[in-house]
């Protein structure tokens, strides 16, 4: 599979930096923006990919609140943390950026007058709802009421979680103010919107004809519900003291709506990138020939796929994304992962339990990722996974012919020039394996992608039953050699090919075979990187079993919601 080299600018969902990262968060939107970005990476592709913490909105303020500290502390604690755990668990950014940075405050205000100037926001008086006890407009987060969609309790100002729907303060029934659980009054305010409704032909056209086939069915069946309803002017400022602040026909106390810098964020990332790397940002989001890729759960649909790529049309030369591979949720040991009920598995405190064990959860949630619908993690399945597919076929296989090698010839790969046909059949079914995985991971369906990897390494197993050298290790040498030659050149495969998902495993195991080469425009052929001047020294066992004891502790601490 020969292709050209292309350009990917490759996003992932900004986290809120009001809290830890926790195993939903590093399935639904991390890890498989980090294989995708890896894949890119090793075929040797132009990749920036992109990231950075959300700091702004009402999510951030009510956080800071509850736990009596200012904003300010609130995100550089919770930026740090975030940004250590995606570094432990390998996710491989090329920027991760925070939108409290100078950067992102002038990109945002930039493209904020970009679209005021061209015309394409209404300045509109509307009476708002307020809380007359803490003197201060309800935006979004800070209202909840019953979703006037689904009528589930507790859908907020902006958006129902429940239903995804994206919603006003005023369609909330039974309005509340989450400050003081007041009912709220109404006061006269005044903001910009956003025109989303002249672009309405345009976005039903983008998504309905150009991406119908080429998107995720659940992506374009929300996009579409929502078409249904009519695009309908938005505002994008808010009577907040937290965010980027902007004046509204000379009014102060205002800031822009969270929703619409943070998707801006990504382009301010980029640009901070550039800046420091020497590159031109503008090649990342205006070549017609570069992929934009958004990363995101469920919740952020709307935003990414009606929202966003108007903003991007009205600037006027930004590309729009090719695709919004969007996951839905994990859930945990059967119920809803809870910040609030600590219903979590937080990825700080995994590594402390699991200690250089990234690559096992890394693993078992590409597995288990709720690529089509929500899915389940439970620690039995983490368990089983791990000791049934890592330790007893990948570890396994690669450890018994790293073994051979090393007692029948003192650690240097075997090299006979005859090859045998069954050999090569088995070569063969590795390279279609490679194939699938590689239109896999082009379509975005990394478990498929993952079960290819490790179908690989079954095969390799099943190469050395099949052939027992260890029976025949005297009366026909040459052909051990070849079982083992062959059985080395599928190891070199799995070091590879592993890397977008097991990326420690995968840097170890190039290292114990002698392996250097990171860029490859294809990967056809790896058998052919083999250096036999390499001898085997160190051998490293690459994963271990889990015992019973230690889910059982997991599952003790989750319930007991330590
Ligand atoms: N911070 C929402 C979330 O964490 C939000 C994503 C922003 S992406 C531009 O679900
Ligand atoms: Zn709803």
């Amino acid at each position: 599979m020969v292709k050209n080299k292309e350009t990917f600018t490759i996003t992932a969902a900004l986290p809120y930096a009001n809290g830890p990262i926790h195993i939903g968060h590093l399935a639904g939107v991390y890890i498989p923006a980090d294989i995708y970005a890896r894949y890119k990476r090793l075929t040797d592709n132009e990749v920036a990919f992109i990231c950075g913490s959300d700091e702004h909105g009402v999510a951030i303020s009510l956080a800071s609140k509850k736990a009596s500290i200012s904003p300010k502390e609130l995100i550089d604690k919770y930026d740090s943390l975030i940004k250590s755990s995606f570094d432990e668990f390998g996710i491989s950014f090329d920027n991760y950026s925070r939108t409290s940075k100078k950067i992102h405050h002038e990109t945002s205000l930039e493209l904020f007058n970009t679209l005021k100037e061209k015309n394409l926001f209404s300045l509109k008086k509307s009476e708002q709802f307020y809380d007359a006890k803490e003197n201060q407009f309800l935006a979004d987060r800070y209202i909840s009421g019953d979703c006037p969609i689904c009528n589930a309790k507790d859908a907020y100002g902006d958006q129902c979680e429940k239903c995804g729907s994206t919603l006003s303060p005023e369609e909330l029934k039974n309005p509340k103010s989450t400050i003081s659980d007041s009912t709220p009054v109404l006061k006269e305010t005044k903001h910009y919107y956003i025109k989303l409704n002249e672009f309405e032909k345009f976005l039903r056209n983008w998504i309905t004809v150009e991406n119908k086939d080429k998107w995720k069915a659940n992506v374009i069946g929300q996009v579409k519900s929502w078409l249904d309803s009519g695009l309908k002017p938005r505002a994008v400022t808010r009577d907040l003291d937290w965010g980027i602040p902007v004046q509204v026909d000379g009014d102060d106390g205002k800031v822009l709506y969270v929703w619409f810098e943070a998707p801006i964020g990504y382009i301010s990332s980029t640009k901070e990138w550039a800046q420091n790397n020497n590159k031109d940002w503008e090649h990342y989001w205006k070549n017609p020939k570069t992929n934009l890729i958004h990363f995101i759960g469920k919740d952020n649909i709307v935003f990414h796929c009606i929202i966003f790529p108007i903003m991007l049309k009205m600037f006027g030369d930004f590309i729009l994304p090719k695709n919004v591979p969007a996951n839905e949720f994990l859930n945990l040991e059967g119920d809803k992962i809870s910040t609030s009920k600590n219903w979590a598995v937080w990825l700080h405190e995994y590594l402390i339990e699991f200690p250089n064990m990234q690559d096992v959860l890394r693993y078992v949630l590409t597995a288990t990722c709720p690529e089509t619908k929500d899915n389940d993690f439970t620690w039995k399945e983490f368990q089983t996974r791990n000791n049934s597919e890592l330790v007893a076929i990948y570890g396994n296989f690669t450890n018994r012919v790293l073994s051979l090698i090393d007692k029948y010839y003192e650690g240097k790969i075997p090299n006979p020039k005859i090859v045998n046909d069954s050999d090569n059949e088995t070569l063969k079914e590795v390279v279609s394996l490679k194939n699938d995985m590689e239109s896999n991971l082009n379509e975005f369906k990394f478990r498929e992608a993952l079960r290819n990897l490790i179908g690989i390494a079954r095969l390799g197993n099943k190469h050395l039953a099949d052939n027992e050298p260890w029976k025949i290790k005297n009366e026909n040498p040459e052909r051990v050699e070849q079982i083992l030659k062959t059985s080395f050149e599928i190891v070199t495969y799995l070091a590879v090919l592993s890397e977008p998902f097991l990326p420690f495993t995968s840097e170890k195991l190039k290292k114990m075979i002698g392996l250097n080469k990171t860029g490859w425009s294809n990967l056809d052929n790896l058998g052919s990187e083999i250096d036999f001047n390499f001898t085997i020294t160190n051998k490293e066992m690459l994963f271990r079993r889990i015992e019973g004891s230690e889910i059982e502790f997991q599952i003790d601490k989750l319930k007991k919601g330590l």
